[in-house]
């Protein structure tokens, strides 16, 4: 055989096509039999979890995911029994970067890994749109951590929230903002996404209704670096106290620069503030009692020993603190696969009912009941403040 060959490649595929030749003079083998396909995995049930592990808050969606992990690692020791069988819990995490189009994507690619059931988003700006798509597959979903109350409140039977939502959040803050912070003018930002804009909504409304006066409302994204701008134009109003609706990565570099613009206002904010990252972020900025946070839970009582436990196992298994959510996303894992053993099955169309019907489930985040929407039964905030360079509990409200 002559072959007219210009290039290193076409010699390759010259010698490929010698090769091939070659054999077709030879006995033709038996055709090889077709790869058996992989066995499918014999009990295990497939959980996900979704969270931002990637872009400005990754700390917060590794933190998320880090506690659906550990809770998945004890499941898994102490055996889970299903209908006679013993399962094995596969976590599938994945990574929404706190978009909602990579959180659309996402929720579809679990959908069509056959979940039984998500824990996640973190962000309400992802956990809505994603919401409708389980819904539609019939798989229940458990939000540790999105507080937007239009979550559960689109006529879903699959929702589910760990915490209380941001009316409860803003209504408190606001409050607190006027009768305990003595904030008389009052300005307000928010980062433009569903949490941001809707906790700022709340925090407004109840300050005003406290008698305390919205000075000024200005916005800017949940990306942005450099606020010169809107926090000169704060200044100007002389404000008691600035409230931000957004999360740490933001609200950390505010606070440098409120301090370079001289603005000794307290700062104000909601749980994506309320993390150990916003004290690093924020460095010397943040003066004693100058910030004050909420977190959309909280324990009391005897039930702070679980807590407790619960972040010392944490700290001892991923050498980090616990940031905020891990706790709650933790409880949210187990309380799923508990509704599963008590159902026999972990179909969804079967163990749906037992989950919606979750009554004082002692977790480490407190006794757990849903109401008819899905969200939890008299929910607690944990009101903080940055104190010695440490996040410092001032009270549980509920
Ligand atoms: N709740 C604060 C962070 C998550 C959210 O977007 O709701």
């Amino acid at each position: 055989m002559q072959l007219r060959v210009t290039s290193t490649l076409t010699l390759v595929a010259a010698a490929v096509l010698l090769v091939a030749c070659g054999k077709k003079e030879e006995a033709a083998p038996a055709p090889a039999a077709a790869p058996a396909p992989a066995p499918a995995a014999a009990n295990v049930i497939k959980i996900g979890h979704v969270g931002p592990t990637s872009g400005a808050i990754a700390h917060l969606g590794k933190d998320n995911e880090n506690g659906a992990r550990l809770a998945v690692e004890e499941l898994n020791a102490a055996g889970v029994m299903i209908d006679g069988k013993k399962f094995t819990i596969e976590l599938l995490a994945e990574d929404d970067a706190a978009d909602p189009k990579q959180g659309t994507a996402v929720a579809q690619k679990l959908v069509d890994a056959k979940v039984a059931g998500v824990v996640g988003h973190l962000n309400s700006g992802t956990t809505i749109p994603a919401s409708k798509i389980y819904s539609d597959a019939g798989l229940p979903q458990i939000s540790p951590s999105a507080t937007n109350p239009k979550y559960t409140r689109q006529g879903f039977k699959t929702t589910f929230r760990m915490v209380a939502d941001d009316t409860q959040l803003g209504g408190t803050l606001g409050k607190y903002a006027v009768a305990t912070l003595k904030g008389k003018s009052i300005a307000v930002i928010d980062d433009r996404t569903a949490y941001g804009q809707g906790v700022a909504e709340e925090f407004s409304k109840a300050v005003e209704a406290a008698g305390g006066k919205v000075v000024a409302k200005e916005f800017t994204t949940d990306k942005a670096t450099d606020f010169t701008s809107i926090l000169t134009t704060i200044k100007a109003k002389k404000p008691d106290v600035v409230f931000f609706g957004g999360m740490d990565a933001v609200a950390g570099p505010m606070l440098k620069q409120m301090k370079s613009l001289a603005i000794k206002a307290k700062f104000m904010g909601g749980d994506g503030i309320c993390s150990t990252e916003l004290v690093k972020l924020g460095g010397d900025a943040i003066a004693d009692d100058q910030v004050f946070c909420a977190e959309a839970g909280g324990v009391e009582g005897e039930a702070k020993a679980g807590m407790e436990e619960f972040k010392t196992k944490f700290k001892a298994k991923y050498n980090a603190d616990v940031q905020v959510y891990a706790p709650y996303v933790y409880d949210a894992v187990k309380i799923m696969v508990a509704s599963m053993v008590k159902a026999n099955s972990s179909d969804p169309a079967k163990y749906l009912p037992v989950l919606a019907a979750t009554a004082d489930y002692k977790g480490v985040t407190g006794p757990v009941s849903f109401d008819e929407k899905g969200d939890i039964k008299n929910g607690a905030l944990t009101l903080k403040t940055v104190r010695g360079g440490q996040l410092t509990t001032l009270a549980v409200i509920r």
